[in-house]
């Protein structure tokens, strides 16, 4: 599947339909009134909110969305009929944009939520509107309004509850495929991740929370290193960011260094991209712990934090074999529900 989170599109409803004049011509009846009817409206151009589209990559092939024009009144008292509107079906959680000014025109983030791109014109009048006890024989008539038209941008930013972050091949993917539905390639070269993937944690039968896993970011992807830093958009409405550290390495450098600097260049990367990212409820995930010897693992923590300056929370867990994985779950489940709570209540 391909996966597309940014497009410019081009929305040109429909005209309204002329109105028209004309009069009734009927045997023995010498001066027939008026009978010209309204033309049609011309057709809209919406966006549609849908749980089972889950990219933009559909308009990077048609980029231009033309309704119909409206259909001309007639004689004998016919309306000219409303040509059909248009619905495009984007991803929930797609922000809608006007591509001139960058204005936001709405926020797509419930199934099912619509928004008007551009309006069809209304039909002009026909003469049998324009009746009047002065003037039987109208001859007068209005043309139809002109759709409006717009250049859109349409920009995907996935609802997750948490977001996946870490350098490539640190276990972001093993992660997501072993507590959710999703199942990403996993892979022990850097970047297997090349869009994001959605999952859902089921908790107990009524409960469960949503996962994204994103590509690896590494140092520079600010300024376009490895897959850039764009896909971190989709963390930015996430509630809670899992920030996981290889720790590995360990085994190979003898002291901690690497993980250190692991872990200050995806900070590095994080407030490059923006202070709000930055500022962001963030955990310490430390995996693979099963490379590391049993007995070194409290003291490795201990030492993390201590070099790290970490006060925030910290899990140890191995992806692979699930050691530490219900804990996990468990912890940012209730973390969830308690800002889900304050959150109602504002
Ligand atoms: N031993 C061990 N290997 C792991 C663990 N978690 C992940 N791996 C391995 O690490 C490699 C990378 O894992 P991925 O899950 O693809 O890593 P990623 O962070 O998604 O990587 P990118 O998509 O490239 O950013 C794979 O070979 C995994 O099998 C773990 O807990 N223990
Ligand atoms: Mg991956």
């Amino acid at each position: 599947m391909k996966f597309v989170d940014e497009v410019t599109i081009e929305v040109i409803a429909g005209n309204g339909g002329n109105g028209v004049a004309s009069f009734r011509r009927e045997k023995f009846i010498p001066k027939g009134g008026p009978n010209g009817g309204d033309g049609g409206r011309g057709g809209s151009v919406h966006a549609i909110a849908d749980d089972n589209i889950n990219t933009l990559v559909d308009f990077r092939y048609t980029r231009i969305f033309k309704a119909k024009n409206g259909e001309n009144g007639k004689g004998s008292d016919k309306y000219g009929a409303a040509a059909e509107d248009i619905f495009l079906k984007v991803p929930v959680g797609t922000l809608i944009k006007n591509a001139n000014t960058n204005e936001l025109l709405a926020d797509l983030n419930k199934n099912g939520d619509i928004v008007t791109l551009a309006k069809g014109g209304r039909g002009g009048l026909g003469n049998l509107h324009f009746k009047s006890s002065v003037n039987r024989a109208p001859r007068q008539f209005t043309l139809g309004e002109n759709g409006e038209s717009y250049k859109i941008q349409l920009e995907l930013r996935i609802l997750a509850d948490v977001g996946l972050l870490g350098l490539p091949n640190s276990g972001k993917s093993t992660l997501i495929s072993k507590i959710s539905n999703a199942r990403p390639k996993v892979a022990d070269y850097p970047f297997t991740t090349l869009y994001p993937n959605l999952g859902v944690v089921r908790v107990s039968e009524s409960n469960s929370f949503t996962v994204a896993d994103i590509p690896g970011l590494i140092p520079g992807a600010s300024t376009g290193a490895g897959l850039g830093h764009l896909f971190l958009r989709h963390l930015t409405r996430s509630l809670l960011l899992i920030h996981i550290v290889d720790i590995s390495s360990i085994n190979y450098e003898k002291n901690l260094s690497k993980i250190e600097k692991d872990f200050k260049d995806i900070l590095l990367e994080l407030s490059s991209y923006s202070d709000d990212l930055a500022q962001k409820q963030r955990w310490l995930v430390l995996n693979k712990s099963d490379l590391v010897p049993d007995q070194d693992i409290h003291e490795l923590e201990f030492n993390i934090q201590k070099k790290l300056k970490w006060d925030g929370p910290i899990f140890t867990i191995s992806a692979i074999t699930k050691n530490g994985l219900e804990k996990l779950i468990y912890a940012i489940h209730k973390y969830l529900l308690t800002i889900k709570k304050i959150r109602s209540t504002y």
